[in-house]
C-alpha cells in the first residue's frame, strides 16, 4: 500500500529547470561551448559539478579543478539571481491542488531533490508547508542516480521504499528511484524513459494513480 509520495523539485514541482538552462547557457556561450536543450536534458537530476563536467565535455580544452570551481560558482550565482525573483505565484494551481489532495487523503509528502538551492526555492515559493520532510543536495553524499536522496526522504517519513512513490522528470532520478526499490512515476522527459514504471502527462493524474495502488 502506498503511504508516501516523494517529489523531485526541479522540473516536477517547479520549472526552475528553465533557470538552470539559462545559467548554463550563459557560461557555455562565454566559453564558446555548444549548449542546447538536448545537452540541458542530460543535466537533469545530476549534481552541479557533474553537470559542469557534462557541459565541459563538449569543449576540446581541459580545465583545472580550481577553474571548474570558479565556473560552478559563477553558474550558481547567476542561477540564484533567477531564484531570488521567484514568488508563490510560480507554483501552479494544479500543483497546489495535487499536493493538497494527497495530504487530504492521508499521504505523507516529501521532497527528494539533488539541489543545494532547495531551501532558497522553498523559501521563495512558500511550498514547504505541504511537505512532511525534505531531503536535498545538502544532506546527501551521492547524487542521483544513486538512491541516497530518496532513501533519506523515506527514512524521514518513517516509511519503507516499497510504501512510497517517487515522481521524477529525469532519467537519473528514475534510475535512483528504481535502485532504491520505489515505484517510479515519470513526467516530462522521464515519461518517455523505458525504465519508468508509470508515465504521466500531468501531476493531476497522480491522485487517481495513488488510489489505485
Ligand atoms: P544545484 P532536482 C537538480 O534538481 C537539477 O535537476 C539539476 O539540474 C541540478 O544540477 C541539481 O539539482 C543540483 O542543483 O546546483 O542547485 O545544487 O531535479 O534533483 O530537484
Ligand atoms: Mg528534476
Amino acid at each position: 500500500m502506498i503511504k508516501g509520495v516523494i517529489f523531485d523539485l526541479d522540473g516536477v514541482l517547479l520549472f526552475t529547470d528553465k533557470y538552470h538552462y539559462k545559467a548554463w547557457k550563459s557560461l557555455a556561450d562565454k566559453l564558446r561551448i555548444p549548449f542546447d536543450e538536448k545537452v540541458n536534458d542530460r543535466l537533469r537530476g545530476v549534481s552541479r559539478m557533474e553537470s559542469l563536467n557534462i557541459v565541459l565535455s563538449y569543449s576540446d580544452q581541459t580545465f583545472s579543478e580550481t577553474e571548474k570551481e570558479v565556473m560552478a560558482a559563477e553558474k550558481n550565482a547567476l542561477y540564484r539571481e533567477y531564484l531570488q525573483k521567484m514568488t508563490p505565484s510560480d507554483v501552479s494551481d494544479d500543483t497546489r491542488a495535487v499536493l493538497e489532495g494527497l495530504r487530504r487523503r492521508g499521504l505523507k509528502l516529501a521532497i527528494g531533490s539533488s539541489s543545494k538551492n532547495t531551501p532558497l526555492i522553498l523559501e521563495k515559493t512558500g511550498i514547504a508547508k505541504y511537505f512532511h520532510a525534505v531531503s536535498d543536495g545538502n544532506n546527501i553524499t551521492h547524487s542521483k542516480p544513486d538512491p541516497e536522496v530518496f532513501l533519506k526522504a523515506a527514512e524521514y517519513l518513517n516509511l519503507q521504499p516499497c510504501e512510497c512513490i517517487v515522481v521524477e522528470d529525469a532519467e537519473a532520478g528514475i534510475d535512483a528511484g528504481n535502485a532504491g526499490g520505489f515505484l517510479t512515476v515519470g513526467i516530462g522527459c522521464a515519461a518517455q524513459y523505458e525504465k519508468t514504471d508509470h508515465p504521466i502527462k500531468s501531476l493531476s493524474e497522480l491522485i487517481d494513480f495513488v488510489q489505485k495502488q
